[in-house]
């Protein structure tokens, strides 16, 4: 038996981040720093993922952590947005702007593969990884990392190996992958409106 409030294992403590993240957008704009340590907290996952995941991980360490850093100067995702657009640098490589866009389909990806994983109770998370993935983020990489994240799927663990390093049963990892599931959408949903909002599409 778990408690449906516990943060004790890493999926709850995404679970509860996202969740309280999702409470604060009722009122205001979101704030940079809080949103940063939510999406920190999804790094835990790569370290059950295997070597193969290594240069993912790296990426997305990266690139929240130069949001943190940004978010000493700039209150909210919207001031970041303003600054980017206002010196045309919204798709520059490195810039904020770029980094949030990458950022934002990292939560995706692990949102599409919590789905997929979900979908039935043997989906394979090497299957469920590459279908989401596939839809998700290859569209939008190069076609060299195309090809390590699909090498890279080999050496992902199985279904009963994951739950177990999640410290996760059957039961619980479906209803925390829900969870997460529903937390981000509404997060997901309001950083592609920072963009779509300012006339910026979304096709990269
Ligand atoms: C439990 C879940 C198992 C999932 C396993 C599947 C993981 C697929 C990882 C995909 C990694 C793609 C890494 C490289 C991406 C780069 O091309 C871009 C470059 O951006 P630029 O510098 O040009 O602006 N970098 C990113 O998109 C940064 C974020 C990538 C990582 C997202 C992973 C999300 C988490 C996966 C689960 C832990």
């Amino acid at each position: 038996y778990k408690s449906t409030t516990s943060t004790d294992t890493p999926l709850a403590a995404m679970a509860e981040a996202f969740e309280e993240l999702s409470r604060s957008l009722q009122s205001k704009d979101l704030r940079l720093a809080p949103f940063c340590s939510a999406c920190a907290l999804v790094s835990v996952l790569f370290s059950f993922l295997g070597f193969a995941f290594k240069f993912a991980e790296a990426e997305y360490v990266s690139k929240v952590h130069s949001l943190l850093e940004a978010s000493k100067t700039y209150d909210t995702l919207n001031r970041i947005i303003d600054h980017d657009v206002e010196h045309n640098i919204v798709r520059t490589p490195g810039s904020h702007a770029r980094n949030l866009r990458r950022v934002r389909q990292g939560l995706g990806l692990i949102q599409a593969i919590f789905e997929e994983f979900l979908t039935t109770n043997d989906c394979s998370l090497r299957t469920a990884a590459s279908t989401a993935y596939s839809q998700v983020c290859a569209p939008y990489h190069t076609w060299t990392v195309r090809k390590a994240v699909f090498a890279g799927m080999y050496a992902l663990p199985t279904r009963d190996q994951l739950i177990a390093k999640l410290k996760e049963t059957d039961f619980s990892v479906g209803m925390e992958m829900r969870r997460y599931i529903e937390a981000s959408r509404p997060i997901i949903n309001y950083i592609d409106d920072l963009y779509i909002s300012r006339d910026i599409k979304l096709d990269w």
